[in-house]
């Protein structure tokens, strides 16, 4: 019987380079998605620019300036004891408009640094190639991944990076979250995901899903050629796993539930199967979208299924049926609040068991390995006179969540690589833009109009997680 974790866990921490490294327009940048988004809060989305306009705050320019600071926070990693790492390649640093046929040298070399200092102290980089940061050129030009041609221009930037980096990293994902973009009545998703803007008119539902079929075979086009690179590397997707509960056990919102998940996580069925389910195909049908697919796509993905699923998971939701709207009327219109969940300050509702049920049911539906590349708990700290940051209510999340995944390796028996908790250092957040969502065990002192500075220091649960990592995982 197993006791515990795996002796060969990963533990660490997952940023993305948009949100931490600042230096937006150091050695020979280009403007990315991140680039024209402004700062939003708790209620408010933050607003898409057309391109970058003067006078209006963004704080991705700056982030935390990781791009210079990186030495002294890798030391602080290493100080909690992590021996794995997760980060994205800034697109826009390699290819700075995206169509370019070289990389630019000097945005290649800013990562084999990075890189480097992050195996001399110890720690593993794990490698997202997409992580809401397509560079802008390719939205105005060529309106996003709806365009075919982003495949090319994805395949040739990953092609790059593997060839570059195929001794330094053996752990890589595609497409960070790319089922956010089920959300599409939303415009903050599929600008993310895939650099979509909408206009009134559009239908959003079917480019959506052109866009997300064109990003699923630039992904599996790219893990053929990373295992021809090198054989050992592990490529994986990437979703946002938030488990849909039914509201009750009445069968109809049970029925509505599976419909929502398989909604969400189709893109998944994709990367693991490599083709479409059924259920979806005859949901096309019904509503007449379709999405130009090739006979060459469909060997395409057949021949390129991931060799793991990284997730993230923060939170779960429920649905309840009304009775006045159909079983694929699934945009949040039957989204209803958990009553037996707290939410954070941002809504999120917090649910550490539904962590379980989450790894559960991948494995019942995929058979992979599972990588848990993002989870953590956005909250306000407060700093006390002597500069000390007491935050249990961190503390407590990360503990709960931990249990619930201990309990799916060790009672389950869910193949796990390893825990990697989103933004181990403040960091510029992703839906609202705002620094004061904080999710890290080391603090930054910056603030959401960008004031601060810049100064890092050790919050109570740094001091936790790195007992939590020496005893893998058993002193909680
Ligand atoms: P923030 C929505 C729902 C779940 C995860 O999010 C999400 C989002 C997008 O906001 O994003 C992931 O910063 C994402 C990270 C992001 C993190 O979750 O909005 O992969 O880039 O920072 C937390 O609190």
């Amino acid at each position: 019987m197993t006791t515990g974790l795996p002796k060969n866990f990963l533990w660490g921490g997952a940023v993305a380079a948009h949100q931490l490294e600042g230096a937006w327009q150091e050695d020979g940048k280009g403007v990315s998605v991140a680039d024209v988004m402004t700062v939003g809060g708790p209620k408010k989305a933050r607003t898409i620019t057309d391109g970058v306009v003067p006078g209006e705050y963004y704080p991705n320019h700056d982030g935390i300036n990781f791009y210079h600071r990186y030495k002294e926070d890798i030391a602080l990693f290493k100080e909690m004891g992590f021996n794995s790492f997760r980060t994205s390649i800034a697109w826009t640093r390699i290819y700075p408009n995206g169509d370019e046929t070289q990389p630019n040298e000097a945005g290649l070399k800013f990562y084999d640094d990075l890189f480097d200092e992050l195996l001399k102290n110890g720690i593993e980089p794990v490698v997202t190639l997409s992580h809401f940061e397509l560079p802008y050129h390719l939205v105005t030009e060529y309106g996003g991944f709806r365009n075919r041609k982003l495949i090319e221009f994805f395949v040739r930037f990953a092609t790059t990076c593997f060839e570059r980096y195929k001794n330094k990293v053996k752990y890589w994902m595609t497409f960070n979250e790319i089922n956010n973009q089920a959300n599409f009545v939303d415009d903050f998703a599929p600008f993310t995901n895939s650099g979509l803007r909408y206009q009134p008119g559009d239908d959003r539902e079917a480019i959506m899903y052109q866009a997300a079929h064109n990003e699923l075979v630039a992904s599996a086009e790219a893990v053929q050629i990373g295992h021809a690179i090198n054989p050992t590397m592990q490529i994986g997707c990437m979703i946002a796993m938030g488990p849909i509960y039914p509201y009750s056990m009445n069968p109809e919102d049970v029925l509505l539930a599976q419909k929502a998940m398989e909604h969400n996580y189709y893109f998944a069925d994709v990367h693991v199967h490599g083709d479409y389910p059924a259920t979806l195909l005859k949901y096309w049908e019904r509503k007449g979208i379709t999405p130009e697919i090739s006979a060459e796509d469909r060997q395409i993905l057949k021949n390129g299924t991931v060799d793991y699923i990284g997730l993230s998971y923060y939170m779960s939701h429920a649905v309840k049926k009304d009775p006045a709207r159909s079983f694929d009327d699934l945009d949040l219109k039957q989204v209803v609040k958990n009553n037996y969940l707290k939410a954070s300050d941002w809504g999120w509702q917090i649910d550490p068991c539904g962590l379980r049920y989450a790894l559960n049911w991948l494995t019942d539906r995929y058979r992979k390995p599972l990588f848990i590349v993002e989870n953590g708990f956005g909250a306000y700290d407060k700093v006390e006179a002597n500069g000390q940051i007491h935050d249990s209510y961190r503390i407590n999340y990360l503990r709960a969540h931990i249990e619930q995944m201990k309990l799916a390796v060790t009672e389950d028996g869910v193949d796990l690589i390893g825990y990697l908790p989103w933004g181990p250092i403040d960091l510029v957040s992703a839906g609202t833009g705002e620094m004061d969502k904080r999710y890290g065990f080391i603090y930054v002192d910056k603030d959401n109009q960008g004031e601060g500075t810049l100064a890092r220091s050790r919050k109570d649960s740094f001091f936790w997680y790195k007992q939590v990592i020496a005893s893998n995982g058993e002193n909680l």
